[in-house]
């Protein structure tokens, strides 16, 4: 048979296991995971290639109720991501689904993706198998779905499955990328994403929704295998500085500490790392600072 290609959005509320899911399929640490809702912000392309042909996973943010600039362009970024693909996985998690407000905005959104759509119940080991097939059950009463199944993104339970699934769907096609590719983003990209896991871990509260980091500098010098990286973290307040930079700059220091031993495993180069903390004042509401910090509007 022909290889085929194709791009499948994973689509959901924030929170249920996208990310970890892209992860799992693609065998590799793409997108950033934290315990907190929100994490992902932008479009992460995970790219899975091998002898059934190609697939090209958008993981998005999670879909909810915008409160501020910052919210209403992952909501955008997250519908544009459906738009651009050949199949919509919408990934829900253990969290009663259906009633609810966001559920709703889902809904509406899913509804307007004219392809087909596919149900991923996520997290079955903490839902347990038979609770999980209730659940499914219970959302695939209609035709909305063309298919439905049950995963352990964390474990990559029932993923070949689904992965199965979406191959026989998909059209035969080129592959879009190189087959060595794990996804389109650049390293500088990454980088940052790192830096801002860690600070989402380790703080508490609003704060993580207040952060944003930036990469002023990225220069490789090969010849010495390493990779200079200097970034700002951004915050809203002059208290939340003090938090993230911590007593005797410890906290700062964690997080840069724990950023650079994964991006030296990551990139196989010695990382010298700077961290510095800016107050930035109500950034996450300002248009223009969205456009400044890479979160294009949509
Ligand atoms: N028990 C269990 N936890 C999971 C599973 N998949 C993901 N998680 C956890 O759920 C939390 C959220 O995972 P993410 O992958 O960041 O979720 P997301 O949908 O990308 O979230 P946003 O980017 O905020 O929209 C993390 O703590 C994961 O470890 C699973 O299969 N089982
Ligand atoms: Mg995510």
């Amino acid at each position: 048979m022909n290889p085929k290609s194709g791009f499948v959005a994973l689509l959901g509320r924030p929170n249920v296991g996208k990310s970890t899911l892209l992860n799992r399929i693609v065998r590799a640490k793409v997108a950033i995971v934290t315990r907190k809702p929100q994490t992902t912000r932008d479009r992460i392309a995970g790219i899975l290639t091998g002898t059934r042909g190609q697939i090209v996973f958008l993981d998005s943010p999670g879909i909810h109720k915008p409160t501020k600039a910052l919210n209403s362009h992952m909501v955008r970024t997250a519908c544009r991501i459906g738009e651009e693909a050949d199949i919509v996985a919408h990934v829900v998690d253990d969290r009663p689904t259906g009633k609810g407000p966001e559920d709703a905005m889902v809904r509406g959104i899913l509804e307007k993706i004219p392809v087909p759509r596919i149900l991923v119940v996520n997290k079955v080991d903490r839902i347990g198998r038979s609770a999980a097939d209730e659940m499914r059950k219970n959302l695939t009463r209609d035709d909305f779905y063309a298919a439905s199944f049950l995963v352990t993104a964390t474990k990559g339970e029932g993923v070949e499955a689904f992965v199965t699934a979406l191959f026989a769907r998909l059209p035969e096609g080129p592959a879009f990328y190189p087959e060595e590719d794990l996804t389109d983003l650049p390293m500088r990209f990454i980088a940052k994403e790192v830096i801002r896991e860690k600070l989402f871990e380790g703080l508490d509260e609003e704060i993580p929704y207040s952060i944003a980091v930036r990469v002023d500098e990225y220069n490789e010098e090969p010849e010495k295998n390493l990779i200079r990286i200097r970034a700002e973290i951004l915050v809203e307040r002059e208290s939340q500085k003090g938090i993230v930079i911590g007593k005797g700059g410890a906290f700062l220091k964690k997080v840069g500490t724990a950023a650079r031993l994964e991006l030296e495993k990551e990139t196989g180069s010695r990382i010298y790392l700077e961290l510095f903390v800016v107050v930035e004042r109500d950034w996450s509401r300002s248009e223009s600072m969205l456009r400044h910090l890479g979160y294009e509007p949509g």
